[in-house]
């Protein structure tokens, strides 16, 4: 695997130096100055990759290019925002960048309801609550008609859930839910004095005429316009699973099983149109046989997050240790080294799948210093190292 990790750029408190003395060799990134929906100007993605390179680094992945929220309902300037994406692309592929992620989740990115959920060694994990996610929809938002999407049984455990909170757990909950967990392009600032989520609401109702058969249909529309110009550009395009991979908020979901990746690489065949294979994601689903998807796809995989979950079957998880929770990181490491061995015979030069330490726990000093949730340096550090000496194990006894 070839060993990246992310960085949000000059801002984040994780340098470019401390990156290379955890392991890493390329950099997963993105020009997160340049508003959604822009063109990714030459110049710009010049400078990035210059500072770099000039760290001793390359940068191997973008994540993510966003796609504009017009793209994903079809409606406004979803014209021009394709076009602005092709253009992105064809820069991208000239400065030589050519692995780009991206994911088609409406609305939110990823979404979690704790980012201090602490584990048995008193670390810190991000955590989905189920009961905290009805509670903030039913009782907070107060969704219209978002009862119907939930048993009589949840909305009773939601309402008591709802009942214990304080002011400020509250005010935690709507932060942690809407304002925008790193990466994510649309956030909706949450003020401490009084929030106020009829915004939130209003692009909630951009999606109330867009089930799954309309998100699926704009997905594939997105793709038959840019896959051509990936393919012309050498780019390998990856999209991420919906984290988690279920509906929220009466959001359409369209990449969150085996079955959502059959339908859209039967409508859009070339293999330019692949995978960020992230466990951690597909992994909260106990009907995702991660192992089984993987050899699939396996082809089609161009960026591997791996991380695990722990999941307690009701829809509740955190995330756990790398080579801990519900993902079988021992079986999902082999089959990866087993596909770059089949690459690699095929003579492919790129053979080594980018791969990152996903998120890692808050621990150790960097539980006294403030750190992007799930971006701290050490937790990662830890996964890194921990998935490395699991890939030399497995590639020595593989290969003798
Ligand atoms: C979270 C990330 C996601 C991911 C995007 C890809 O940690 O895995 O934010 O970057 O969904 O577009």
């Amino acid at each position: 695997m070839l060993q990246t990790w992310r960085w949000y750029g000059p801002s984040d408190p994780v340098s470019l130096q401390d990156i290379k003395q955890a392991g890493a060799i390329g950099i997963v990134n993105a020009l997160h100055h340049i508003p959604n929906g822009e063109v990714w100007p030459i110049s710009e993605i010049a400078k990035r990759k210059k500072e770099i390179e000039d760290a001793g680094l390359s940068w191997s992945v973008v994540e993510s290019l966003p796609i504009h929220e017009n793209i994903k309902t079809r409606s406004g300037r979803c014209d021009e925002y394709i076009e602005n994406y092709k253009l992105s692309l064809q820069n991208l592929g000239s400065c030589g960048i050519n692995v780009v992620c991206y994911n088609f989740m409406p609305v939110l990115d990823w979404t979690r309801t704790s980012l201090d959920y602490v584990v048995q060694d008193n670390s810190k994990a991000l955590a989905f609550n189920y009961d905290a996610l009805a509670a903030f929809d039913c009782y907070i938002l107060e969704r219209p008609n978002a009862k119907e999407d939930y048993t009589t049984e949840r909305i009773k455990s939601a309402q008591v859930y709802y009942k214990n909170m304080s002011e400020s757990d509250i005010l935690n909950l709507v932060k942690t839910i809407i304002a925008g967990l790193p990466g994510s392009t649309e956030g909706y600032p949450v003020p401490d004095n009084g929030f106020d989520l009829s915004r939130f609401q209003t692009k909630l109702d951009t999606y109330t005429s867009i089930g799954k058969t309309e998100m699926r249909a704009n997905l594939v529309h997105f793709l038959t316009a840019i896959i051509p110009v990936a393919e012309a550009n050498d780019i390998l395009m990856c999209i991420h699973p919906d984290d988690p991979p279920f509906p929220i908020l009466g959001l359409p979901r369209v990449v969150s099983t085996e079955e959502d990746y059959a339908y859209i690489f039967d409508k859009v065949k070339s293999i330019n149109n692949g995978i960020t294979f992230c466990t951690g994601s597909l992994g909260v689903r106990a009907d995702n046989d991660l192992p089984k998807m993987f050899n699939r796809f396996a082809n089609r995989v161009h960026f591997l997050h791996l991380r695990s979950t722990k999941s307690d079957g009701k829809g509740n998880f955190y995330e756990a240790n790398h080579l801990e929770g519900d993902v079988d990181m021992y079986e999902m490491v082999k089959r990866v080294i087993q596909e770059q061995q089949r690459r690699q015979k095929e003579g492919r030069k790129d053979f080594a799948i980018p791969m990152r330490p996903d998120h890692g726990h808050q621990m150790l000093d960097d539980l006294n210093k403030k750190t992007n949730p799930g971006y701290s340096a050490i937790g990662r550090l830890r996964g890194l190292a921990e998935l490395r000496g699991l890939e030399m194990g497995i590639s020595k006894s593989l290969l003798g």
